[in-house]
């Protein structure tokens, strides 16, 4: 790829995350803590003559999803508890997300796979339960539609219950924006709807569906600082470009926005993911024996899977009083 592909392709990427944001309310991703603006004009109604839904709903276990589908011939699911990506296809339809075998699919469990949206706290980080209040939450369906540019998308909404408030005191709400195309965008909006500020990590927890981890390479954290949370957290700086996988790996790398490029030799691919607003990025896998006594995957799934999770975890985000944050992941195949 040239520069000049690049940097359109940069551009490209851009313009569609403030396509994203504008449709939950926020401008601009580059800091991505906002002050509160008007809530985006909702989209004009269908005329007679209107393209036919891009929407439908679907089951996955005893879960209720939501169906995309896009002209090029992708698709995505997402499970309405959680507002949690469960499947990516390409036009060619190759699944993209893991979710394995052995995963419960039913309501108050989370999902083992697709791409749980985790606030207000990451994994064990905290006093809450491990990945925080959402990944099982109940969310509503605000919309779903095509944009001006042909893709499609879907509007996930939750906010703060009496029930988060007991462990959690602070009101807040939260929308997804899961928009397709062939790529798949991911935008997370946290809004402050209380009279104080508070802290939050955020991130979303991407099951990536990998032919063989052991030919999987991710290019982009070169240099980088980590902490090894296989290791007491221990903090070490990455040497290695690319970054293989071997063994139990569990990693906050962080401060390190840039894109990412995890090559699939085995699958002869390469996944594109960029960012805004998730600054750190969690590798995990968790290697052969916790896979078995920890994560409940089925035998072997653990060299079939990679989690690249776009996060915001050190520093966590601080939100003002009526203030907007918003986090975006991009994933495409190159
Ligand atoms: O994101 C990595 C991680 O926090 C790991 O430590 C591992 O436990 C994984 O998430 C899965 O967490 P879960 O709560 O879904 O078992």
């Amino acid at each position: 790829m040239t520069d000049l592909d690049f940097d359109a392709e940069r551009r490209l990427f851009l313009k569609r995350l403030a396509g994203a944001s504008a449709a939950i309310g926020v401008s601009g991703l580059v800091a991505c803590v906002q002050t509160k603006t008007a809530p985006a004009p909702s989209a004009p109604a269908p005329a007679n003559d209107a393209p036919p839904p891009v929407g439908t709903r679907g089951r996955l276990g005893e879960l209720e999803t939501v169906l995309l589908r896009h002209a090029s011939g992708s698709s995505a699911a997402i499970a309405i508890q959680g507002a949690h990506v469960t499947s990516w296809k390409r036009a060619n339809g190759e699944e993209m997300l893991f979710v394995s075998e052995n995963s419960p699919l039913v309501p108050g469990q989370p999902i083992r796979g697709g791409i749980p949206v985790i606030f207000p706290q990451f994994a064990s980080l905290g006093p809450l339960p491990g990945h925080g209040l959402l990944r099982t939450a109940t969310w509503d369906v605000a919309e779903v539609s095509r944009d001006p540019s042909g893709a499609v998308f879907a509007l996930f909404r939750t906010r703060d219950t009496e029930e988060m408030r007991a462990v959690w005191p602070h009101p807040f709400r939260a929308s997804l924006r899961v928009t397709l195309e062939e790529a798949l965008s991911t935008a997370l909006t946290i809004e402050n709807t209380g009279q104080e500020p508070f802290p939050f990590h955020a991130a979303l927890h991407t099951y990536l569906r990998v032919g063989d981890l052991r030919q999987v390479t991710v290019a982009g954290l070169e240099g980088a600082r980590y902490q090894d949370r296989t290791a007491k957290s221990v903090e070490r700086r990455e040497r290695r470009r690319p970054v293989a996988i071997r063994g139990e790996t569990d990693r906050i790398y962080m401060a390190r926005p840039d894109r990412l490029r995890i090559r699939d030799e085995s699958r002869q691919r390469t996944i594109l993911l960029d960012r805004a607003g998730f600054n750190d990025v969690v590798l995990w896998n968790p290697g052969e024996e916790k896979a078995r006594t920890k994560s409940g995957l089925a035998d072997g799934e653990y060299l079939t899977m990679l989690a690249v999770e776009s996060a915001q975890i050190v520093p966590p985000v601080q939100l003002a009083a009526g203030s907007l944050w918003s986090g975006v992941q991009h994933l495409r195949v190159s």
